[in-house]
């Protein structure tokens, strides 16, 4: 177990390295981490999830460009593959299955990405499209895979569109599925407006969430 003192300093070392885009750093200090025996799920959360903030906040503000971001997220993943192993959450609570993926048009993965590792590591089985996904695909594979929930990423208002197409063509296949959107864009007003079930505006309250739609769905009473 690694001290608060040093969990910290972990914490502020791998926003660092995310924030500067120290690839190979950002793998050295999961590895020190995971060594440390700090808690997984908090360097991901804090550590990476937190420096990515800054990276949206540099974006954002034209401080950084695509090159750079495209960097910091290549650090991120490089500590992320070291830490997801050992995230441990939710241990014997509900667990069921879910499609995840991006929107078509958009290549935004890193949320979609940080929310399947937190799903798997919780014990769900994530049946993960990828981004970029054209929709008919998510509604042949909630068919295919008959999941509990279905899960939408979109982070540009170009690409958050597509859902109001693709959630009737789900729920008209299989109306008992819930369907999650989120990303930047989306608003609770969104899930109102395009009919979806819900949202969370990040991985921990997303898990939060699902496992409140499967004890309903499980219960057979309607979510939402
Ligand atoms: C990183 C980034 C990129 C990277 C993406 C790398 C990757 N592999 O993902 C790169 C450099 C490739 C990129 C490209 C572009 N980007 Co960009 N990008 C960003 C940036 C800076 C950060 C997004 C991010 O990764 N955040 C960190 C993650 C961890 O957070 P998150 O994605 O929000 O996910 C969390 C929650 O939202 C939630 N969540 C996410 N999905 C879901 C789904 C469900 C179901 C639920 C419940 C929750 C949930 O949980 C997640 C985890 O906690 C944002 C800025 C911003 N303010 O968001 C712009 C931003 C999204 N990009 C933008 C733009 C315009 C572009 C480009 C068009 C730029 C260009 N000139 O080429 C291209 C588009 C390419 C394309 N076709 O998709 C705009 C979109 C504006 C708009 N109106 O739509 C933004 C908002 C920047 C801005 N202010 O202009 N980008």
């Amino acid at each position: 177990m690694a001290t608060p003192e040093k969990e910290k300093e972990l914490i502020a070392a791998l926003q660092d390295a995310v924030i500067h885009y120290k690839v190979a750093d950002a793998k050295k200090i999961a590895e020190e981490a995971v060594k440390a025996g700090a808690d997984a799920y908090t360097m991901t959360m804090e550590g990476l999830a937190g420096g990515m903030e800054t990276v949206s906040e540099k974006f954002d503000n034209h401080e950084y460009f695509v090159p750079e971001t495209l960097l910091c997220a290549k650090a991120l993943y490089s500590a992320l593959d070291v830490l997801k192993p050992h995230i441990k959450t939710a241990e014997g609570q509900a667990k069921g299955q879910v499609v995840l993926g991006v929107m078509q048009g958009d290549v935004h993965d890193l949320g979609k990405n940080l929310i399947k590792a937190i799903f798997e590591s919780a014990g769900w089985t994530v049946h993960d499209l990828g981004r970029d996904v054209p929709i008919q695909k998510f509604v042949e594979e909630q068919l295919r895979t008959d999941s509990d929930i279905v899960m939408l990423s979109a982070m540009m208002t170009t690409s958050m569109v597509g859902m109001k197409k693709l959630i009737p063509m789900i729920k008209e296949k299989n109306p008992k599925v819930q369907i999650m959107i989120g990303g930047a864009p989306i608003s609770e007003k969104t899930v109102e407006e395009y009919g979806a079930d819900s949202t969370a505006d990040n991985a921990p309250n997303a898990l939060r969430e699902a496992m409140e739609m499967l004890e309903q769905l499980r219960k057979g009473m309607p979510t939402g």
